[in-house]
């Protein structure tokens, strides 16, 4: 959680120099929604995020030299540079991704479980997701698939109360997102997002259930970004700064603190020295970013086609007339 909010702040810091392009979204206050959850996935479980996804990434284990590196769309970046900020991936760990488009991923992770089930693997799937994506058409068709066909899957609903500017009260008519779990006879349930500990049981819990029992489940985390929606907004006009200042005042890595330094678990001394190693790592991590070399445009749609042919195809493409081949072009108009 002391990676994620550190590596946050200076992401903060790195778009305001100009070194990161495109969309960025900070998930500075939601650190224990999503470690809580991605923690106890095991070697054969898979996971799926929205856009507001590098907490994820450094959740799982990914390199955050790497991380960084994607977000700067460098060749060395987790996604080759072709991704950026909201499309990290690391196959590896079987992260399949950030997905830009709201509720997307949850029709592909529903996917995923099935292939799971098909295959017969023990794996379950963890998706998480924003309060937003459950009035997409995306959220019901997944979870209905979900439910009759008993996918090994957990719908995480990582509520901070926003969309982009339009609260869950204004958008939703069951503002209690995890009822909404009934219309699909699955089990719902809502823990406090900011209480790490508690996330963590949950999710022990139902991954369980998805494994043993091949029953999904819904999952409502919730707690609150500190930053606005992206780094170009402010977050200060639809919500009161009253509202903000409350809602620090549960910071997730504080209260986690104070619960292992009583517990007898960490000492204040272990807590420094942890936050100076995080500093460190994430100062390397910028450096390396920094110094990666840029992806070559040849290259540019490698992966994004199945037949090589077709790479090819565009391997010959005339950069300066992006649909077709130069000779072909020339062609068409005489
Ligand atoms: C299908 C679709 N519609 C609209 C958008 C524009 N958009 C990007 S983020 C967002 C809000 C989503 O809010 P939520 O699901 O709560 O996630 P959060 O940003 O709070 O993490 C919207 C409407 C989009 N990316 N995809
Ligand atoms: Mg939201």
């Amino acid at each position: 959680m002391v990676l994620i909010r550190r590596f946050e702040e200076r992401t903060e810091e790195q778009y305001t120099r100009a070194r990161i392009g495109g969309y960025c979204h900070l998930a500075i206050g939601e650190e224990a929604a999503t470690v809580g959850a991605v923690d106890p996935l095991g070697d054969h479980d898979y996971l799926f995020a929205s856009y507001r996804d590098h907490g994820t990434a450094l959740a799982v284990g990914s390199d955050p030299g790497a991380v960084m590196a994607e977000l700067f769309g460098k060749a060395a970046g987790v996604a080759g540079g072709y991704g950026g900020s909201m499309h990290l991936l690391d196959v590896e760990r079987r992260f399949l991704g950030g997905w830009g488009i709201v509720g997307g991923q949850l029709p592909i992770a529903a996917g995923a479980a099935l292939a799971l089930d098909y295959t017969g693997s023990d794996g379950a799937v963890l998706c998480q997701f924003g309060d937003g994506a459950t009035n997409t058409g995306a959220f019901h068709e997944a979870l209905n698939l979900a439910a009759v066909w008993n996918l090994p899957i957990i719908f995480q609903i990582t509520n901070n109360l926003y969309g982009m500017g339009t609260s869950v009260a204004m958008a939703s008519g069951e503002t209690e997102l995890w009822k909404r779990a009934a219309a699909y006879e699955m089990h719902g349930e809502r823990v406090d997002g900011n209480d790490v500990l508690a996330v963590h049981e949950a999710t022990t819990r139902l991954l369980t259930m998805a494994r043993r029992d091949r029953r999904p489940s819904l999952l409502e985390t919730c707690t609150y970004r500190w930053r606005g929606h992206s780094v170009a907004d402010a977050g200060k006009v639809y919500r009161s700064a009253d509202e903000i200042a409350e809602w620090r005042t549960r910071d997730p890595i504080a209260r986690f603190e104070h619960q292992a330094i009583e517990a007898g678990t960490l000492d204040v001394g272990d807590v420094s020295e942890l936050r100076r190693e995080v500093d460190a790592t994430v100062t390397e991590a910028i450096k390396f970013a920094a110094a990666a070399a840029t992806p070559t445009v040849a290259n540019l749609y490698d992966n994004v086609y199945g037949d090589p042919g077709t790479a090819a195809q565009f391997a010959r493409m005339d950069t300066a007339g992006p649909f077709g081949e130069r000779r072909e072009t020339r062609g068409w108009r005489t």
